[in-house]
């Protein structure tokens, strides 16, 4: 079996056993968010999917998919019992929607749950390359990021909670609460839906395992006396908003929810309700709701109607099959009081839909009733708001859903407010359509500005610029970065490049030779490294470039010997370049770029004043925003602002990021661009090339066999040499300039 460089790992593989008519098996792509979700990164990378195939003792080796290596884990029939429907859906599921149901803690569940996390951490080791990056997803495998570190050190760990993480005083309950936290601890990345969330996560570890948090980072001691900084932080999840907008576009669905209205007998507002029939989402009080509006008399059924869709779940976990009985009931007892021969109350399906029936629905219903009690998300809102093209309808939407913190021109309600929800059904019934458009298309602005493909790539990207913060203290007492090259092997590196003809050596500026600094301005090359880089220049066939992110304006000003010393520039990543003796080269002039630059620039000037420690740096061709000195929640929110302004304004800029800043920009060259056109100019036969941050990696990645690439710190790297810090860079340039001078003599 081939090694994958990306693998997830989740409960559930993203495929559905089918059997044709001539009894024959194969598999069907499921349905559902996370699928789509991770679609176009599984099919960028070399991907391998680790889960369950959904049948309790079935052994399958693994196989191919649509490109990607499905890996099947097996679950006998009390692995499925006491790990899925046990630990996972009648501890876990109820403890953290906040006890809403009774969590049941029972030692043989736990025991099933941990011997079942193991294999999947031993079948993602099995399946993961060399260094690969690994995404554990949900509830059920909370203790495979600490298995799989154990097993594979040298893994990328990603881990993503889809449901909410509770509050202290609940999840001290959990008999095995320290075990829980250590498992997750184990990942390098921690993703939650809500702030609150990732709140209530540090606040358990602190409390229970007394570690320390700062912003979003958590040090976590390890066995070996090193000290991991772990993110745990929201990255809250959204939908493939464009499929449902292609589907509301479509005329037979629009014709079919048109139909569905008919065959309603055409009322005046339809209420519609999509949930998996589940405690967390609060049916049985919409129910309550709606029932004792027809009561009173405010509805009646000759004009409205309540469509509910209660799609099968968890079937044979006890607190499911007494909901369904309440459920039904209440259904039952509101039909059989309000019914008429032609009108009905409530039209209740307990059965699962395709997409397109669901799109449908969402374009007949004028009220979307999500009244979860808990959820971590709630998916169906968006969907809900993404298909309404036509700016129409009303989204009535729980404050307890993680949906609310971003869809705030929604009608919010509190569902246990009985009084408050019914208020809130009435409001929206008689809402205007000026009202509703003018909420709607708020809504809408945020879903389809932040689809799904957004959020594993968000995710993602954290990750690799997370893994690995690893510092740990030597037997000298001196500060290291955890896999630096060690020095034999450096000096071999150094000695091969050294020989070359020709050699370019082209160098990051900030965070490579300068240390980083909270006023960017004030950046300085550390002494050691400048009279290492001056004595390079001095040498023949040695030319020397700094290839900077920032706009070549600033790099001149901080960069200040280097026209005297030789030294080429190349800024804004390569899209500008200074010779010296000859300056700046021309740059193309975008007139409309430039004018949608300054606006923009001044447009987020303005909306980013009120975050403390952020600020906008104006760029050549873009501008950056900065938030090393701002809270991670400020952070957050100024990156949130900037993405929604540049997808709303200026879709086709190329968004980066790098330590505590994210840049847009209208030129999309990256610094592999910069050392090719350097490479070409100077006519280098090997370049080496140092970096510390993510936009460098542009550069390492497209070094040949000939070149070396030197990665400055922790991060993912394509560089086959890392060192600890600047010094150590400044210490091996010196050593450089030394083996090439004696190469002359
Ligand atoms: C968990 C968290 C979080 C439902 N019935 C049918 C159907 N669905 C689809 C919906 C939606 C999905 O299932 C349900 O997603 P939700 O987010 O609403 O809720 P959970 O299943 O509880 O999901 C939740 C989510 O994970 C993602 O992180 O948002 O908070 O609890 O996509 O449309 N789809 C079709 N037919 C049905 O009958 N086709």
């Amino acid at each position: 079996m081939d090694k994958a460089e990306f693998v997830v790992v989740a409960n559930r593989l993203p495929v559905d056993r089918t059997v044709d008519a001539d009894g024959a098996d194969g598999w069907r792509r499921s349905p559902g968010g996370l699928v789509t979700a991770l679609e176009p990164v599984m099919q960028k990378a070399d991907g391998a999917w680790v889960g369950w195939a959904g049948q309790p003792d079935v052994d399958l080796e693994p196989f191919e998919f649509d490109g990607t290596l499905l890996v099947p884990v097996t679950l006998s029939a009390d692995d499925v019992e006491c790990y899925y429907e046990g630990f996972s859906n009648d501890t876990i599921w109820p403890l953290y929607h906040d006890v809403i149901s009774e969590p049941r803690y029972r030692r043989l569940w736990w025991d099933a749950y941990v011997r079942v996390n193991r294999r999947f951490a031993e079948a993602a080791a099995g399946a993961a390359a060399d260094g690969a990056t690994v995404w554990v997803q949900d509830y059920q495998l909370q203790l495979v990021p600490r298995m799989l570190r154990d097993l594979r050190p040298d893994l990328v760990i990603g881990y993503f909670h889809h449901i909410p993480f509770p509050a202290y005083g609940l999840y001290s309950q959990l008999p095995w609460r320290k075990q829980v936290l250590e498992g997750l601890l184990g990942a390098d990345v921690i993703g939650f839906q809500r702030v609150a969330d990732a709140g209530n996560f540090a606040r358990a570890v602190r409390r229970q395992l007394r570690y320390a948090t700062k912003a979003s980072g958590i040090a976590v001691p390890e066995a070996d006396g090193t000290t991991r900084t772990v993110l745990a932080k929201a990255f809250p999840i959204s939908i493939d908003s464009s499929s449902y907008i292609e589907l509301a576009r479509r005329p037979d669905v629009q014709e079919r929810a048109r139909e569905i209205r008919k065959s309603l007998g055409n009322p005046k507002r339809i209420f519609l309700g999509v949930d998996r029939l589940d405690y967390t989402k609060g049916i049985g009080h919409r129910l309550k709701a709606y029932g004792e509006l027809l009561t009173d008399g405010m509805l009646s059924v000759q004009d409205v109607t309540l469509v509910q869709v209660a799609s099968p779940s968890r079937e044979r976990v006890a607190a499911y099959i007494q909901l369904r009985g309440e459920i039904e009931l209440t259904v039952g007892r509101i039909n059989g009081d309000f019914d008429t021969m032609g009108h009905t109350a409530i039209r209740y399906l307990h059965q699962a839909y395709p997409r397109e029936e669901m799109v449908a629905l969402f374009l007949a219903a004028d009220v979307m009733l999500v009244t979860a009690l808990r959820d971590g998300m709630n998916l169906v809102a968006k969907e809900y708001v993404a298909s309404r093209v036509d700016n129409r309808g009303v989204l009535i939407l729980s404050e307890f859903a993680g949906a609310a913190d971003e869809l705030g021109t929604a009608v919010r309600v509190n569902p246990h407010d009985i009084e408050g929800l019914k208020a809130a059904m009435m409001r929206a019934v008689h809402m205007t359509p000026g009202e509703q458009g003018r909420r709607m298309r708020a809504a809408r602005r945020r879903v389809l500005e932040h689809s799904v493909e957004d959020w594993s790539r968000e995710f993602l990207e954290a990750l690799a610029e997370f893994h690995p913060r690893r510092t740990m203290t030597d037997a000298h007492g001196t500060i290291g970065v955890h896999g630096s090259t060690d020095e034999a092997s450096l000096h071999e590196a150094l000695t091969r490049v050294a020989a070359a003809d020709r050699l370019l050596v082209a160098l990051d500026f900030d965070g490579t030779l300068a240390p980083l600094e909270d006023e960017p301005m004030r950046a300085r090359a550390l002494p050691v490294a400048a009279k290492a880089v001056a004595a390079l220049a001095a040498l023949p066939d040695t030319p020397v470039a700094f290839v900077s992110g920032r706009s070549m304006h600033d790099l001149r000003e901080i960069a200040e010997h280097a026209d005297d010393a030789q030294i080429f520039l190349a800024g804004s990543h390569g899209a500008e370049l200074w010779v010296p003796g000859e300056g700046h080269l021309d740059t193309e002039d975008d007139e409309d770029a430039a004018l949608l630059r300054d606006e923009l620039r001044d447009a987020m000037t303005a909306q980013l004043s009120e975050f403390e420690g952020v600020w906008v740096e104006p760029k050549t061709f873009g501008f950056g925003i900065h938030s090393r000195v701002a809270s991670a929640e400020d952070a957050q929110k100024a990156r949130d602002a900037a993405d929604r302004l540049v997808a709303l304004r200026a879709p086709h800029w190329r968004r980066r990021t790098g330590h505590n800043i994210v840049e847009y920009s209208f030129r999309h060259e990256g610094k592999d661009s910069a050392i090719a056109a350097l490479r070409e100019r100077l006519g280098a036969t090997a370049v080496l090339f140092a970096g510390d941050d993510v936009t460098d990696e542009d550069a390492l990645a497209s070094l040949g066999p000939a070149d070396l690439g030197v990665r400055v710190g922790q991060g993912q790297t394509a560089a086959s040499v890392r060192v600890g810090s600047i010094q150590e860079l400044a210490a091996a340039l010196s050593l450089l300039a030394r083996m090439r001078a004696d190469r002359r003599e």
